[in-house]
């Protein structure tokens, strides 16, 4: 397949607990993630962020690899506990000089930093004191630590985002309960929590606290951009039928309008306000605030499942991977969750573009993993033909979204950079584009996908030597 030149720029994605290691160096507090992968039977053979691929103390060769693959912009988030090491109050000066250090050594590397400030990892003494995200001390709390960054960061760094997917912390770690802090209703997974009324005082909590910040962003970093990173999988209506295709909406208004609504919108959707009497109201003063509260859209985007209308499965619909002749929907990635479908990705760019008012788009996440690449070894690893598949054809269909579309799409992040810490799953999942050998010192070797991506991006190639055969001809003729 023959994918033509993407017209915006590119960038590989990371998260700090996933990558950084140094769990207890140089001041660190602790976060929920440090408590939940250490207690027994959360993740995947009870792996740990503690090493996690050892970023802390590799970030130079870690850049140095990113700059051999001309990779424009480094997404990273920010360890909270790293710089507030109880959550608030004292600053930890060797966290702050970290993130220094990494800003700096990116920039003199030519590659843009786009940070995140939260990558699910609360501090652990947030959540002791008052519940974390459960209590609206948080807000207070979320916005100061935001506030500290931006002071100290806010000179060198221009992108920035509040929350990563406020969905997947939230539904996985307030209503499923198989991450941090691990709470639900089924008491065979979860000691406390309650799936039905959690992740609601959860999300607005979280909204309100993203407002915060944006609030003091807009007042300390007045050149920067700011957003939130929205995930979103692609509905498609399983059959023509109009409940069908109310399902696929309601489910889009589930996942994404839920966050993304109040944002540009002004409230919640109509639909979820509907079905979740518990939702609590917003104030004329933090609608206000709410409304506007980005200057882009930083979407993360997977996969897509056909929605079905099914009384059982309310509030949304029954969502599948497979459609009622028994086709799947797609090729089968090595998470149960990742189906490639790169056609949905192109109609989820268009729904955000029409529903949204055509914002910039980033794309701040994509990619996958290759079934079974956990059993194989180096080198036959690094031949990962699904994953360099799946780049192609997801960036053709983004491509198509930019020129049949008319979807304003300004950047576009790889995910990851290196495999890593994948949260319940451990190392037993990979999403790098470059290869981490666990079994042997943490070396690092780049996948084919990387390659790809590397030569995809690069700057034309034949544009430049027939310019120079031109500059030659011209010299001949004179
Ligand atoms: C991203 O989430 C994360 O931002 C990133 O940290 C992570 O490494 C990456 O994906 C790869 O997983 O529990 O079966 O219902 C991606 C979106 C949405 C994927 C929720 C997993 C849970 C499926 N995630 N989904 S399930």
């Amino acid at each position: 397949m023959k994918v033509q030149k993407p017209n915006f720029l590119w960038g590989v994605a990371s998260a700090a607990y996933q990558v950084e290691g140094a769990y207890k160096e140089d001041g660190r507090g602790m976060s929920i993630w440090d408590t939940f992968s250490h207690t027994p039977g959360k993740t995947a053979q009870g792996h740990t962020g503690d090493v996690a691929v050892d970023f802390y103390h590799r970030y130079e060769a870690d850049i140095a690899i990113m700059k051999s693959l001309g990779v424009k912009m480094f997404r990273f988030s920010i360890s909270w506990p790293r710089i507030l090491p109880q959550g608030t109050g004292r600053v930890n000066k060797l966290g702050l000089q970290f993130y220094n250090k990494l800003i700096d050594a990116l920039l003199a590397a030519g590659i843009e930093p786009h940070v995140t400030l939260y990558h699910w990892d609360l501090p652990q003494p947030l959540q002791d004191k008052y519940g974390g995200w459960l209590s609206d001390k948080s807000i207070k709390d979320f916005a100061m630590y935001a506030e500290v960054c931006f002071k100290a960061f806010g000179d060198r760094v221009s992108f920035w985002t509040t929350f990563n997917e406020p969905w997947s912390f939230i539904w996985i770690g307030y209503g499923m309960g198989t991450h941090a802090p691990g709470r639900c209703s089924d008491r065979t997974i979860c000691a406390e929590g309650d799936s039905s009324k959690e992740p609601w005082v959860v999300t607005h909590n979280v909204l309100l606290a993203h407002a915060a910040a944006v609030e003091r962003f807009r007042a300390l970093v007045p050149h920067g951009n700011v957003s939130i990173n929205l995930n979103s999988e692609w509905s498609e209506p399983m059959t023509s039928s109009v409940a069908d295709k109310e399902a696929a909406q309601r489910n889009l208004d589930f996942v994404l309008g839920i966050y993304a609504d109040p944002i540009y919108l002004g409230d919640y959707p109509a639909s979820v306000r509907h079905r979740i009497p518990d939702l609590p109201e917003f104030t004329a003063e933090q609608r206000a605030s709410l409304k506007g509260s980005t200057d882009y859209f930083a979407l993360n985007h997977y996969t897509s499942r056909f929605v079905s209308d099914d009384e059982d499965a309310i509030p949304t619909g029954l969502t599948t991977h497979i459609q009622h002749n028994g086709k799947a929907i797609g090729k089968q990635a090595d998470s149960e969750w990742l189906v490639s479908v790169p056609w949905g990705f192109r109609r989820l760019l268009a729904y955000v573009h029409r529903r949204y008012g055509a914002p910039e788009i980033w794309v701040t996440e994509n990619g996958c993993d290759v079934p079974g690449e956990d059993q194989m070894a180096f080198p036959a690893v690094v031949e990962d033909d699904f994953r360099l598949a799946f780049y192609q054809e997801y960036l053709a269909e983004a491509m198509k979204a930019v020129s049949e579309d008319g979807v304003n799409i300004r950047g576009y992040f790889a995910w990851s950079i290196l495999d890593n810490f994948e949260w319940a799953d451990g190392y037993t999942k990979r999403f790098g584009i470059v290869y981490v050998d666990y079994k042997n010192g943490l070396l690092r070797h780049l996948k084919a996908s990387a390659k790809f991506l590397a030569a995809l991006f690069a700057p034309e190639p034949a544009a430049t030597a027939s310019a120079a055969a031109a500059a030659m001809q011209t010299a001949t003729i004179e």
